[in-house]
C-alpha cells in the first residue's frame, strides 16, 4: 500500500481563523487539513496532517516520515527562521520535503526572510493562503514521479 504523504504543521497555526487573519487568512487549520485530504484523494492519496508547538516533536515527526511517508508538506512555522535541527531532520530523511507558508515570508519582517528549511527540502511554496498547501502536495506527488 502506498504511504501517505505527511502535512506537518510547527507552531501557531492551531489558533488559525482568529490569528492575524489579514496576514494568515480567515480558515482554521481543521478547514485547511480538509482541503488537503480533497486534493490528495484527487492525485491518490491519503495524508497525516499533524500540528505541534514544539520543536522536537516536528523533529521526531520527521523521523517518523522516513519510514512511514512517501514524502512530507512541512509549514515550520517560525521554526523556520530559527531551526538548525529542524535543517538538519530534514536532510536526514528520505522522503522529499516540500516546504509551504501561507504568507509570502520574503515580503515581511526581515527575519523572516532566511529560511533554514529551504536549504534541506526540494522546495519552498509562499503566499499563496491555503493553496501553498494544495500546491506542496502537488509538487510533493510531481517529486515522486520523477
Ligand atoms: C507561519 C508562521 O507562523 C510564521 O512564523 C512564518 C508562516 C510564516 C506562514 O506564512 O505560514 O514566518
Amino acid at each position: 500500500m502506498t504511504k501517505p504523504i505527511f502535512i506537518l504543521n510547527g507552531p501557531n497555526p492551531n489558533l488559525l481563523g482568529s490569528r492575524e487573519p489579514d496576514v494568515y487568512g480567515r480558515l482554521t487549520l481543521k478547514q485547511i487539513e480538509d482541503h488537503c485530504v480533497s486534493k490528495a484523494q484527487d492525485l491518490g492519496f491519503q495524508i497525516e496532517f499533524r500540528q505541534s508547538n514544539h520543536e522536537g516533536v516536528l523533529i521526531d515527526w520527521l523521523h517518523d516520515a522516513n519510514v512511514n511517508a512517501s514524502a512530507v508538506v512541512i509549514n515550520p512555522g517560525a521554526y523556520t527562521h530559527t531551526s538548525v535541527a529542524l535543517h538538519d531532520a530534514v536532510r536526514a530523511i528520505e522522503p522529499p520535503v516540500i516546504e509551504v507558508h501561507l504568507s509570502q515570508t520574503a515580503a515581511r519582517e526581515d527575519f523572516r526572510h532566511h529560511s533554514y528549511i529551504a536549504a534541506a527540502s526540494k522546495g519552498m511554496i509562499s503566499g499563496f493562503g491555503m493553496a501553498s498547501y494544495l500546491l506542496g502536495i502537488e509538487a510533493a506527488v510531481q517529486s515522486l514521479n520523477t
